[in-house]
């Protein structure tokens, strides 16, 4: 039995585009119980190289897998109907990812000659138990050779305790990714759920009720970076790619005591600001423990615009935390959108400004400050999209915004599906651009 899974491509064409790159943990999870269930599992990454439609049917011409997993976006729906669709062998297809519970019943529609498994939810105990045509639920839709299937907090597939959900790290090749400072990373991923509610992200909490928050122990993600570094000696860095790991001051507590171990390494992270708000002594303990850069979505600097995105925090307070950490010596990278829906060019004023203060605080201390820019387009399953849809908005379909491609590397970012502000088009493309030259290019 022969399963090849695709991290589907950004793009519909080869590209060569040189862009940042992280590995799709989500894949790794699911090749690795494959793998242990006795299925001959390979992992294809599309986004890193840089395959099209054309290459990816070339290989699945060559290969002929019995099953052909891959992941969908939002950004990349068509693509994948596509790869699914005109597919040229024989072969159970299988869709997952986070998008997949709001648009199976559009992936129902698709006109596909081979057999489709949809499944909605963490994929990685059901998929050997439909490989292996062992599965114990039922789907919850069913037309003519589809098929859906829900892996929810209530299904025997859900993997409630993390700690025995095993990554495989070589089915992954992930040979080299340099980070920023010219340092070899592993990315790591301590917990699943969100809970926060931000109206722009599909792992919000009000909207994905039916999965429950969990985290790894300290112990088992001791253990994870332990293996990483025996697998290989040129690991300098960590980077922590979910936003739960450091959420309040245990946490904060606990991410030194565990990264003090690792003397040799520095290690970055993904952060809210109200993860800080009371907590400022600890910043200086987090730069001791090799903590070199903190991701933090500050996404708006407008308190209205703040409030329609259910961004916690006050601009005093983004001001406030990111000062303490850039004061401590820690990187910021910093997120910012403009195009929310009805936003104005009084609210962007107010990114920008924030974004040039920031900047002008990292350039007086030892922290380095690197804005993150992007166009607010509307995600499947997140609370604005619902919002655009029952205002009646069409939401247009996902192209590259070229005029922001002159800045090089991001162009993976600069897709949009229609303005939604009250912001010309012309004038959010400046916004954008000149908060992204505010610092050098934030790549990985
Ligand atoms: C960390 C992260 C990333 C990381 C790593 C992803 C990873 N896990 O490997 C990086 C930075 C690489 C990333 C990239 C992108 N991401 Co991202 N990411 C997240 C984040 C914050 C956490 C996801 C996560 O790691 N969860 C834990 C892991 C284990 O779960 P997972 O990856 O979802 O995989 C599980 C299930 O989804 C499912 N599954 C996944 N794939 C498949 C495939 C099959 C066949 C099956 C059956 C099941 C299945 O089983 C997996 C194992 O349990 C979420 C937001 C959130 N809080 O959930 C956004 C999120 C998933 N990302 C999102 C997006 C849009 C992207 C990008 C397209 C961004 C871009 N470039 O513009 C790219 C996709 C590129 C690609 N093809 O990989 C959106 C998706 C929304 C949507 N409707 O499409 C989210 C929801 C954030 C948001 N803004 O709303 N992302």
């Amino acid at each position: 039995m022969k399963c090849i899974l695709l991290n589907s491509p950004i793009y519909r064409e080869r590209s060569d585009i040189k862009e940042d790159y992280l590995p799709p943990l989500g894949l790794g999870y699911i090749a690795t119980t494959l793998e242990e269930s006795g299925i001959d599992v390979d992992i294809v990454d599309c986004v890193k190289e840089h395959l099209g439609i054309n290459e990816i049917f070339e290989l699945l011409e060559k290969q002929t897998p019995d099953f052909v997993g891959m992941n969908i976006f939002t950004q990349n729906f068509e693509t994948v109907k596509e790869i699914v669709e005109r597919c040229p062998i024989k072969t159970t297809v299988i869709i997952g990812g986070q998008a997949v519970k709001c648009i199976y019943n559009e992936i129902l529609q698709w006109n596909v000659s081979n057999e489709l498994e949809i499944v909605i939810g963490e994929g990685e105990f059901l998929l050997p138990a439909l490989i292996n045509k062992s599965c114990s639920e039922l789907p919850i839709a069913n037309v003519e050779q589809k098929r859906v299937y829900k892996v929810n907090k209530d299904s025997f597939y859900f993997p409630n305790d993390l700690d025995s959900v095993l990554l495989n790290r070589k089915l992954l090749k992930e040979n080299k990714i340099i980070n920023h400072y010219g340092q070899k990373e592993a990315a790591i991923i301590t917990s699943r759920g969100c809970m926060y509610n931000c109206a722009f992200c599909g792992g919000a909490h009000n909207l994905n009720k039916d999965v429950t928050i969990r985290y790894r122990s300290i112990l088992n993600i001791e253990n994870e970076i332990r293996e990483i570094i025996k697998a290989d000696a040129d690991i300098g860095s960590i980077r922590v790619l979910d936003d739960l790991f450091l959420r309040d001051k245990e946490s904060i507590n606990n991410a030194c005591l565990l990264f003090e171990k690792f003397n040799k390494m520095s290690w970055r992270g993904m952060a809210h600001v109200l993860t800080f708000v009371g907590n400022l002594e600890l910043i200086p303990k987090l730069k001791e423990s090799g903590c070199r850069e903190l991701f933090i979505g500050i996404e708006s600097g407008s308190e209205h615009i703040r409030r329609k995105i259910n961004k916690p925090g006050k601009i005093e307070q983004v001001i406030e935390v990111i000062s303490a950490i850039l004061v401590s010596g820690i990187d910021i990278k910093g997120y910012f959108m403009f195009g929310f829906p009805s936003e104005t060019t009084e609210d962007a004023d107010k990114t920008f400004l924030l974004a040039s203060r920031i900047k002008d605080i990292a350039v007086k201390v030892d922290g380095n400050f690197r804005s993150s820019v992007f166009q607010f387009r509307p995600y499947h399953g997140t609370q604005l999209y619902n919002e655009i849809v029952q205002n009646g908005q069409e939401i247009l379909s996902i192209k590259s915004n070229e005029n922001l491609n002159i800045i090089n590397g991001r162009s993976q970012f600069n897709f949009q599906s229609g303005n939604y502000s009250e912001i010309d088009d012309a004038v959010l493309d400046d916004y954008i651009l000149k908060t992204q030259n505010i610092s050098e290019v934030a790549n990985v």
